[in-house]
């Protein structure tokens, strides 16, 4: 039987403030994601796009909060969770196309209530584990992974009826390069597992994937992989909105995916922040779909 893959795209663009990163979903199905895919002998059907509503100009900031959109965010949030909710009932592979990063919030609280313990590989420069206490942009995208964890703003951690959607000995972060403070402190504080990038020079990405699947592998049930473009090196995949210099190659992300799909555990994928007004001829787009090509089973030979 051929196996299955839903894809969903949430063109969210309310995490940051960089415009454009809406227009993400397109940029991936124009790039030939689907062809790809079929290639390989998947089904696929695409969904298309939540709808996110857009905010009037005084929406930006609430009361109380420095969150910036949180009410636009939240209902997308709960939008794309239910969206996920039904692909995952079917028995389908979610496949979710951003959008910013705070699209992982509703990605997760869809995916997790089907899991004991769902494992997530976080590939990105960023950990995402802002609250609107640690956060220096009130960015929600900069939030998704301690919202996730069930620290955060009330109306986020919620989202879909319950709180702790992923434990912290279930997390690996890969390609980390940017982290504030306060992020440093709930990392050390819920011991999250963190390959940075000098991890990643001086054992080479075969051998921290190797690394994070027997971390995960038997105490996990599924794992998730959000992978965020601006993990690898701008050079690569300069359409992101927040670059950082000194990333994961292309080569290596290919071989992160390549070992990924040889371990059989992913059980549903998020590729997010591609932003096409800041790329080169779509490229970042085109990246995102060669690696969805490793991840799901592509071979030269
Ligand atoms: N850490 C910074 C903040 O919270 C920058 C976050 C940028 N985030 C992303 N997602 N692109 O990984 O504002
Ligand atoms: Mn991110
Ligand atoms: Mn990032
Ligand atoms: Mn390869």
């Amino acid at each position: 039987m051929k196996k299955h893959i839903t894809i969903i795209g949430a063109p969210m663009d309310l995490g940051q403030s960089r415009r454009g990163v809406d227009m993400g979903p397109s940029a991936i199905r124009y790039a030939g994601v689907v062809e790809r895919l079929e290639m390989l002998d998947y089904e696929i059907q695409d969904k298309g796009d939540i709808q996110i509503g857009r905010p009037g100009k005084d929406e930006e900031t609430s009361a109380g909060s420095n969150l910036k959109y949180l009410q636009a965010v939240s209902n997308a949030s709960q939008k794309l969770a239910e969206a996920v909710d039904e692909v995952v009932k079917k028995g389908s592979f979610p496949l979710v196309f951003g959008g910013d990063h705070s699209i992982a919030i509703g990605t997760l609280a869809g995916i997790s209530k089907h899991y004991q313990n769902l494992g997530v590989i976080w590939y990105d420069a960023h950990g995402d584990l802002n609250t609107g206490e640690t956060s220096p942009s009130g960015n929600i995208h900069g939030m998704p992974l301690a919202v996730s964890l069930g620290i955060g703003h009330p109306d986020l951690i919620t989202i879909a009826g319950y709180t702790e959607k992923i434990k912290p000995e279930n997390i690996v972060i890969i390609g980390a390069r940017s982290l504030d403070d306060g992020e440093k402190i709930l990392i050390r504080e819920k011991g999250i597992k963190v390959y940075t990038m000098h991890e990643i020079d001086r054992l080479g990405m075969t051998k921290v994937m190797e690394d994070a699947i027997a971390y995960l592998k038997n105490k996990t049930d599924g794992v998730h992989l959000s992978l965020d473009l601006d993990g690898l090196d701008p050079s690569d995949a300069p359409g992101v909105g927040t670059p950082v210099l000194g990333g994961i190659s292309y080569r290596e992300s290919h071989l992160a995916m390549e070992i990924l799909e040889e371990s059989k555990m992913i059980t549903s994928a998020e590729f997010v922040e591609v932003n096409p007004i800041l790329d080169e001829k779509n490229k970042t787009a085109e990246v995102a779909v060669a690696l969805m090509g490793s991840l799901f089973g592509e071979k030269l030979l």
